[in-house]
Protein backbone atom coordinates (compact mmCIF):
# COMPACT_ATOMS: atom_id res chain seq x y z
CA UNK A 1 0.00 0.00 0.00
CA UNK A 2 2.02 3.63 -0.93
CA UNK A 3 2.07 5.67 1.97
CA UNK A 4 0.07 9.12 1.44
CA UNK A 5 1.72 11.70 -0.19
CA UNK A 6 1.46 15.80 1.43
CA UNK A 7 1.13 18.85 -1.15
CA UNK A 8 1.03 21.55 0.06
CA UNK A 9 -1.91 23.49 -1.04
CA UNK A 10 -0.80 26.56 -3.56
CA UNK A 11 -2.78 29.10 -2.11
CA UNK A 12 -2.00 28.13 1.58
CA UNK A 13 -1.82 31.26 3.77
CA UNK A 14 -2.06 29.82 7.48
CA UNK A 15 -5.34 32.00 7.37
CA UNK A 16 -8.03 29.28 9.35
CA UNK A 17 -10.86 30.61 7.90
CA UNK A 18 -9.75 30.19 3.92
CA UNK A 19 -8.28 26.96 3.69
CA UNK A 20 -9.90 23.44 4.74
CA UNK A 21 -9.11 22.09 7.83
CA UNK A 22 -7.89 19.22 5.95
CA UNK A 23 -5.38 21.64 4.39
CA UNK A 24 -4.64 22.78 7.50
CA UNK A 25 -3.15 19.55 9.52
CA UNK A 26 -1.48 18.42 5.98
CA UNK A 27 0.47 21.62 6.58
CA UNK A 28 1.27 21.15 10.03
CA UNK A 29 2.06 17.82 9.19
CA UNK A 30 4.61 18.86 6.93
CA UNK A 31 5.93 21.64 8.76
CA UNK A 32 6.50 19.48 11.52
CA UNK A 33 7.15 16.43 9.51
CA UNK A 34 5.49 14.09 11.81
CA UNK A 35 1.85 11.82 11.63
CA UNK A 36 1.00 12.53 15.48
CA UNK A 37 -2.11 14.21 16.48
CA UNK A 38 -1.79 14.67 20.49
CA UNK A 39 -4.74 12.99 22.36
CA UNK A 40 -4.46 15.57 25.47
CA UNK A 41 -7.18 13.05 27.72
CA UNK A 42 -4.96 13.93 31.05
CA UNK A 43 -7.16 13.74 34.11
CA UNK A 44 -7.22 15.51 37.27
CA UNK A 45 -9.94 16.77 39.89
CA UNK A 46 -8.25 20.26 40.43
CA UNK A 47 -8.90 22.58 36.95
CA UNK A 48 -6.20 24.19 37.74
CA UNK A 49 -3.82 21.68 37.78
CA UNK A 50 -5.23 19.84 34.87
CA UNK A 51 -5.16 22.61 32.85
CA UNK A 52 -1.45 23.43 33.33
CA UNK A 53 -0.37 19.62 32.77
CA UNK A 54 -2.44 19.92 29.67
CA UNK A 55 -0.24 23.22 28.71
CA UNK A 56 3.18 21.87 29.67
CA UNK A 57 2.46 18.69 27.63
CA UNK A 58 1.19 20.72 24.62
CA UNK A 59 4.28 22.82 25.06
CA UNK A 60 6.26 20.31 25.44
CA UNK A 61 5.55 17.84 22.38
CA UNK A 62 4.09 21.28 19.90
CA UNK A 63 7.01 20.78 17.07
CA UNK A 64 6.39 16.82 16.98
CA UNK A 65 2.61 16.92 16.38
CA UNK A 66 0.38 18.06 13.30
CA UNK A 67 -2.67 19.01 15.76
CA UNK A 68 -4.03 18.31 18.98
CA UNK A 69 -7.47 16.55 19.47
CA UNK A 70 -9.61 17.25 22.77
CA UNK A 71 -11.69 14.51 24.01
CA UNK A 72 -14.63 14.99 26.06
CA UNK A 73 -13.31 14.50 29.69
CA UNK A 74 -11.19 17.71 29.47
CA UNK A 75 -14.40 19.55 28.40
CA UNK A 76 -15.87 18.48 31.02
CA UNK A 77 -13.00 18.81 33.14
CA UNK A 78 -11.71 22.18 32.77
CA UNK A 79 -15.41 24.31 30.92
CA UNK A 80 -15.28 24.67 27.15
CA UNK A 81 -14.26 28.48 27.63
CA UNK A 82 -11.33 27.55 29.53
CA UNK A 83 -10.08 24.65 26.90
CA UNK A 84 -10.73 27.52 24.44
CA UNK A 85 -8.78 30.10 26.24
CA UNK A 86 -5.62 27.23 27.48
CA UNK A 87 -5.28 25.46 24.95
CA UNK A 88 -7.19 26.45 21.73
CA UNK A 89 -5.72 29.80 21.31
CA UNK A 90 -2.19 28.28 22.35
CA UNK A 91 -2.53 25.89 19.26
CA UNK A 92 -4.05 28.10 16.66
CA UNK A 93 -1.24 30.44 17.59
CA UNK A 94 1.09 27.47 16.78
CA UNK A 95 -1.11 26.77 13.34
CA UNK A 96 -1.89 23.59 14.91
CA UNK A 97 -5.33 22.43 14.32
CA UNK A 98 -7.98 21.36 16.89
CA UNK A 99 -10.29 18.71 16.57
CA UNK A 100 -13.13 17.79 19.20
CA UNK A 101 -13.77 14.21 19.41
CA UNK A 102 -17.43 14.78 20.19
CA UNK A 103 -18.55 11.50 18.50
CA UNK A 104 -21.64 13.30 17.60
CA UNK A 105 -24.37 10.16 17.78
CA UNK A 106 -28.02 12.38 18.10
CA UNK A 107 -30.64 13.80 16.30
CA UNK A 108 -30.32 16.82 14.17
CA UNK A 109 -30.89 19.42 16.60
CA UNK A 110 -28.61 18.57 18.81
CA UNK A 111 -26.05 17.63 16.90
CA UNK A 112 -26.25 20.66 15.53
CA UNK A 113 -25.64 22.72 18.70
CA UNK A 114 -22.95 20.87 19.90
CA UNK A 115 -21.26 21.37 16.30
CA UNK A 116 -21.64 24.71 16.13
CA UNK A 117 -20.59 25.69 19.78
CA UNK A 118 -17.22 23.44 19.67
CA UNK A 119 -16.72 25.00 15.73
CA UNK A 120 -17.34 29.00 17.63
CA UNK A 121 -14.89 28.07 20.42
CA UNK A 122 -12.37 27.39 18.07
CA UNK A 123 -11.72 24.16 17.12
CA UNK A 124 -11.19 22.92 13.44
CA UNK A 125 -13.28 19.55 13.23
CA UNK A 126 -15.53 17.22 14.99
CA UNK A 127 -15.66 13.69 14.97
CA UNK A 128 -18.92 12.31 14.70
CA UNK A 129 -20.22 8.64 14.21
CA UNK A 130 -22.17 7.72 11.12
CA UNK A 131 -24.40 5.72 13.01
CA UNK A 132 -26.87 8.75 13.52
CA UNK A 133 -27.94 8.39 9.48
CA UNK A 134 -27.33 11.74 7.40
CA UNK A 135 -31.30 13.13 7.65
CA UNK A 136 -31.81 15.20 10.64
CA UNK A 137 -28.49 13.75 12.07
CA UNK A 138 -25.19 14.28 10.52
CA UNK A 139 -26.85 16.74 7.45
CA UNK A 140 -26.42 19.56 9.83
CA UNK A 141 -23.11 19.12 10.92
CA UNK A 142 -21.55 18.82 7.57
CA UNK A 143 -23.53 21.70 6.49
CA UNK A 144 -21.75 23.70 9.24
CA UNK A 145 -18.42 22.83 8.84
CA UNK A 146 -18.65 23.38 5.36
CA UNK A 147 -19.75 26.73 5.50
CA UNK A 148 -16.81 27.95 7.99
CA UNK A 149 -13.86 25.17 6.22
CA UNK A 150 -14.19 23.03 9.42
CA UNK A 151 -14.15 18.79 9.28
CA UNK A 152 -16.03 16.16 10.12
CA UNK A 153 -14.17 13.10 10.37
CA UNK A 154 -15.94 9.83 11.31
CA UNK A 155 -15.56 6.93 13.45
CA UNK A 156 -15.36 3.98 11.07
CA UNK A 157 -13.91 1.17 12.99
CA UNK A 158 -13.01 1.65 16.88
CA UNK A 159 -9.68 0.74 18.12
CA UNK A 160 -10.97 -1.49 21.57
CA UNK A 161 -11.39 -5.22 21.02
CA UNK A 162 -15.12 -5.00 21.82
CA UNK A 163 -15.18 -2.92 18.55
CA UNK A 164 -15.35 -5.84 16.17
CA UNK A 165 -18.97 -6.85 17.25
CA UNK A 166 -20.46 -4.56 15.76
CA UNK A 167 -18.33 -2.59 13.59
CA UNK A 168 -17.77 -6.10 11.42
CA UNK A 169 -21.07 -7.10 12.01
CA UNK A 170 -22.79 -7.62 8.21
CA UNK A 171 -25.20 -6.13 7.03
CA UNK A 172 -27.81 -5.56 4.20
CA UNK A 173 -27.79 -2.39 2.76
CA UNK A 174 -29.25 -0.55 0.07
CA UNK A 175 -27.94 -2.20 -3.17
CA UNK A 176 -28.97 -6.11 -1.31
CA UNK A 177 -25.56 -7.24 -0.55
CA UNK A 178 -24.25 -8.43 2.33
CA UNK A 179 -21.06 -5.81 3.84
CA UNK A 180 -19.53 -5.51 6.82
CA UNK A 181 -20.47 -2.69 9.21
CA UNK A 182 -17.42 -0.57 8.60
CA UNK A 183 -17.31 -0.47 5.01
CA UNK A 184 -21.42 0.55 4.86
CA UNK A 185 -19.74 3.00 6.84
CA UNK A 186 -16.59 3.69 4.92
CA UNK A 187 -18.91 4.34 2.27
CA UNK A 188 -21.24 6.76 3.97
CA UNK A 189 -18.01 8.86 4.47
CA UNK A 190 -17.02 8.99 1.12
CA UNK A 191 -20.77 9.66 -0.12
CA UNK A 192 -20.59 12.63 2.34
CA UNK A 193 -17.34 14.28 1.58
CA UNK A 194 -16.14 13.76 4.82
CA UNK A 195 -12.59 15.08 5.26
CA UNK A 196 -11.79 11.99 7.16
CA UNK A 197 -12.39 8.21 8.36
CA UNK A 198 -10.82 7.26 12.48
CA UNK A 199 -10.11 3.78 12.14
CA UNK A 200 -8.00 2.14 15.20
CA UNK A 201 -4.62 1.62 14.63
CA UNK A 202 -4.63 -2.09 16.23
CA UNK A 203 -6.63 -3.17 13.02
CA UNK A 204 -4.13 -2.71 10.37
CA UNK A 205 -5.98 -5.53 8.30
CA UNK A 206 -8.66 -3.29 8.40
CA UNK A 207 -7.32 0.17 7.49
CA UNK A 208 -6.03 -1.87 4.56
CA UNK A 209 -9.48 -2.41 3.52
CA UNK A 210 -10.52 0.99 4.25
CA UNK A 211 -7.67 2.71 2.91
CA UNK A 212 -8.64 0.48 -0.65
CA UNK A 213 -12.20 1.50 -0.70
CA UNK A 214 -11.29 5.12 0.10
CA UNK A 215 -8.60 5.25 -2.46
CA UNK A 216 -5.15 7.32 -1.98
CA UNK A 217 -6.09 10.84 -0.74
CA UNK A 218 -8.95 10.59 1.93
CA UNK A 219 -7.33 11.14 5.24
CA UNK A 220 -7.29 8.01 7.34
CA UNK A 221 -7.10 8.78 11.17
CA UNK A 222 -5.79 5.67 13.71
CA UNK A 223 -6.04 6.22 17.28
CA UNK A 224 -4.84 3.42 19.49
CA UNK A 225 -1.04 3.96 19.28
CA UNK A 226 0.90 2.82 22.34
CA UNK A 227 -0.96 2.62 24.98
CA UNK A 228 -3.93 0.27 23.17
CA UNK A 229 -1.06 -2.31 21.35
CA UNK A 230 -1.05 0.06 17.98
CA UNK A 231 2.02 -0.02 16.28
CA UNK A 232 2.50 2.95 14.44
CA UNK A 233 4.62 1.66 11.22
CA UNK A 234 2.12 -1.41 10.51
CA UNK A 235 -0.79 1.40 10.95
CA UNK A 236 1.57 3.49 8.41
CA UNK A 237 1.85 0.35 6.26
CA UNK A 238 -1.44 -0.35 6.40
CA UNK A 239 -2.73 2.81 4.58
CA UNK A 240 -3.33 5.70 7.70
CA UNK A 241 -2.80 8.82 7.26
CA UNK A 242 -2.51 10.39 11.01
CA UNK A 243 -1.41 8.66 14.19
CA UNK A 244 -3.78 9.69 17.29
CA UNK A 245 -1.51 9.33 20.46
CA UNK A 246 -2.30 10.14 23.91
CA UNK A 247 -1.26 8.24 26.80
CA UNK A 248 2.08 7.08 24.98
CA UNK A 249 3.03 10.58 24.70
CA UNK A 250 1.35 12.75 28.00
CA UNK A 251 1.83 9.95 30.62
CA UNK A 252 5.79 9.84 29.69
CA UNK A 253 8.06 11.45 32.21
CA UNK A 254 9.02 13.42 29.03
CA UNK A 255 6.58 14.73 26.45
CA UNK A 256 8.70 15.48 23.84
CA UNK A 257 11.13 12.15 23.66
CA UNK A 258 7.88 10.12 23.96
CA UNK A 259 6.07 12.44 20.72
CA UNK A 260 9.70 12.18 18.80
CA UNK A 261 9.83 8.50 19.39
CA UNK A 262 6.52 8.34 17.69
CA UNK A 263 7.43 10.38 14.80
CA UNK A 264 10.57 8.55 14.06
CA UNK A 265 9.11 5.07 14.38
CA UNK A 266 7.04 4.55 11.37
CA UNK A 267 8.40 7.46 9.02
CA UNK A 268 10.06 10.44 9.69
CA UNK A 269 8.85 12.98 6.81
CA UNK A 270 5.20 11.88 5.41
CA UNK A 271 5.80 14.10 2.81
O1 LIG B 1 -4.93 5.14 23.90
P1 LIG B 1 -4.45 6.57 23.91
O2 LIG B 1 -4.11 7.07 25.29
O3 LIG B 1 -3.35 6.81 22.91
O4 LIG B 1 -5.70 7.52 23.47
C1 LIG B 1 -6.39 7.34 22.29
C2 LIG B 1 -7.32 8.49 22.04
O5 LIG B 1 -8.06 8.25 20.84
C3 LIG B 1 -8.36 8.76 23.10
O6 LIG B 1 -8.58 10.16 23.12
C4 LIG B 1 -9.61 8.07 22.63
O7 LIG B 1 -10.79 8.70 23.03
C5 LIG B 1 -9.46 8.18 21.13
N1 LIG B 1 -10.06 7.10 20.38
C6 LIG B 1 -9.68 5.80 20.57
O8 LIG B 1 -8.81 5.52 21.40
C7 LIG B 1 -10.27 4.81 19.79
C8 LIG B 1 -11.20 5.09 18.89
O9 LIG B 1 -11.72 4.16 18.14
C9 LIG B 1 -11.56 6.42 18.71
C10 LIG B 1 -10.96 7.40 19.46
Amino acid sequence: MPRTVYYVPADYTNEASSVSFRDRIQAAAIRNRTRTILALDLEDHDPSRLMRKSREVLEAAKDCICAVKINRQLVLGLGLKTVADSILKPATDLSLPAIMDAKLNDVGHTNEFMARTYFDAGFDAVIASPTAGWENGLDSVFEIARSGNKGVLLLTYMSNPGAEAFYSLRARNGDGGEKPVFEIMTRLAMEWEAQGVVVGATQPKIISRVRQLVGPTMPIYSPGVGAQGGKPGEAVDAGATYLIVGRAIYASPDPKTAALSVRAAPDPAPV
